[in-house]
């Protein structure tokens, strides 16, 4: 690693390691090392579909078929990916301090398989299926899904257990993270072009809270504005480095 960058998260570390209430607001980049594609980079999902034709209610209604295609598929990649090392040291920096929430807009539950226990998935998952008739949830984890699943109430057309474009995040989910953006001392910004609202908005609402922002990405996005700190370079490489850091500045061994 060049020294430039080794200074940048030794300066981060020395900057945020007295932080006792961390949240690390995460977007698809921290699961890119775990091989899922992300959205906007090339090569990612909206290169072969369309927002409007698969993730909004509207293409529901017009093509649950296409909808259910696009959504299994991405069922079926995550069936033997892995969590990173950039999930794992967000599930390490937990145990350093008392109060730790990831809040992402992933829905491949990584960060659960990786040890995180507070996670708030702004955007649902891809695990778990609703019936908007019997607004009954069923949890699918790891089934195979028939090519466009039922409800086992009701026996109507179930959705993917998602928030699309024009949906609104559920209340408790985003009381839960404008709380803890608001409450936190330090927001870590990982891997997220940071351009879906209301999501992109909570590290202007740390921010002005008081607590230092630290962007994590390969490039720089509209989030490099709020920071007060941006790393740039692979998550699943900068967060171990950033974790280590911490726990020597916290726990001795400072050298
Ligand atoms: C709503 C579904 C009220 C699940 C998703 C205010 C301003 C502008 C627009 C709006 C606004 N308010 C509302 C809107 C409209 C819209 C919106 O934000 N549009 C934008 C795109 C213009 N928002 C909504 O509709 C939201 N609802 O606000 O309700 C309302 C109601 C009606 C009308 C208006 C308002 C709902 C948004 C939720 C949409 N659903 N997902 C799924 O299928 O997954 S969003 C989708 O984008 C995913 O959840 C994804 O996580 C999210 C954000 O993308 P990223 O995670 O950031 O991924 P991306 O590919 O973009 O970027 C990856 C980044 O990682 C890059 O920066 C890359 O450099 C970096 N990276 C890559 N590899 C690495 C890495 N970094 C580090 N290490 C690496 N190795
Ligand atoms: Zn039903």
């Amino acid at each position: 690693m060049d020294k430039t960058l080794q200074r940048s998260i030794d300066d981060a570390a020395q900057q945020v390691a007295a932080a006792e209430s961390v949240a690390a607001l995460t977007g698809a980049g921290v699961s890119a090392e775990s091989g899922i594609p992300t959205f906007r980079d090339c090569g990612g999902l909206w290169e072969d579909f369309r927002v409007q034709d698969v993730a909004t209610p509207e293409a529901f209604q017009r093509n649950p078929r296409l909808v259910w295609k696009f959504y299994n598929a991405r069922r079926t990649n995550l069936a033997d990916v892995r969590p990173n090392p950039a999930h794992f040291a967000l599930a390490e920096w937990a145990t350093l301090v008392s109060d730790f929430h990831v809040i992402t807009q992933n829905v491949d539950r990584l960060h659960h398989a990786a040890g995180s226990r507070h996670v708030i998935e702004l955007h649902g998952d891809l695990w778990s299926v609703r019936c908007d008739r019997c607004c009954e949830v069923f949890d699918r984890t790891r089934e195979s899904l028939a090519e466009m699943p039922e409800c086992d109430r009701c026996g109507r057309l179930v959705r993917p257990n998602v928030v699309w474009f024009g949906e609104e995040l559920a209340t408790d989910v985003w009381a839960a993270a404008s709380a803890a953006a608001r409450r936190c001392e330090c927001m870590l910004v990982v891997g997220t072009s940071a351009v879906v609202h209301p999501a992109a908005g909570l590290a202007s609402m740390a921010r002005d809270a008081g607590a230092d922002v630290v962007e994590i990405n390969l490039e720089e996005t509209p989030a490099r504005s709020i920071a007060n700190l941006s790393l740039y370079g692979p998550a699943g490489v900068l967060l171990p480095q950033l974790v280590a850091r911490v726990r020597a500045i916290r726990f001795g061994d400072a050298s």
